[in-house]
């Protein structure tokens, strides 16, 4: 089954929406494979958002990221991957669509609550750069056969 990296970030903590997020992915039907809350090191950051080094944001990307602890998270299900993109919105909130995570929780585009993988390639590096194949759990969801 296809596996996602996503990740509440400091905002998106600091305002107490770990629970709602989290509740969205679990009511929606996948199956959460691992989660915890940590800091982000500057190296870390800087590895995680590489494809945007030479962009002008950069710099405030690496420093919002490592502002404050962020809630990391693998979620499993079909589709998970575009799915997930989907819940979320569009990067940026004033664009993101109602009933999206960034619809109805952010405004500004530096702000904008959680981050998810972009395709199979990124989820692959993303869930290595962030977890330990140890961290990640492999079990069955009783509710399995009532949602494939
Ligand atoms: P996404 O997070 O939707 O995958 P992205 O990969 O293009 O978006 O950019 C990563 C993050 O960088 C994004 O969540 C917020 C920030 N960002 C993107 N474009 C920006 C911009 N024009 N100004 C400031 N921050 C930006
Ligand atoms: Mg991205």
């Amino acid at each position: 089954m296809e596996k996602t990296f996503l990740m509440v970030k400091p905002d998106g903590v600091q305002r107490n929406l770990i629970g709602k997020i989290v509740q969205r992915f679990e009511e929606k039907g996948f199956k959460l494979a691992g989660a915890k809350l940590m800091l982000v090191s500057n190296e870390l950051a800087e590895q995680h958002y590489g494809e945007h080094k030479e962009r002008p944001f950069f710099g405030e990307l690496v420093e919002f990221i490592t502002s404050g602890p962020v809630f990391a998270m693998v979620w499993e299900g079909e589709d998970v991957i575009a799915t997930a993109r989907n819940m979320m919105g569009k990067t940026n909130p004033s664009e993101a669509a109602p009933s999206t995570i960034r619809g109805d929780y952010g405004i500004t585009v530096g702000k904008n609550i959680i981050h998810g993988s972009d395709s199979p390639e990124s989820a692959e590096r993303e869930i290595k750069l962030f977890f330990d194949e140890s961290e990640l759990i492999t079990y069955e969801k009783v509710d399995t056969t009532w949602i494939y």
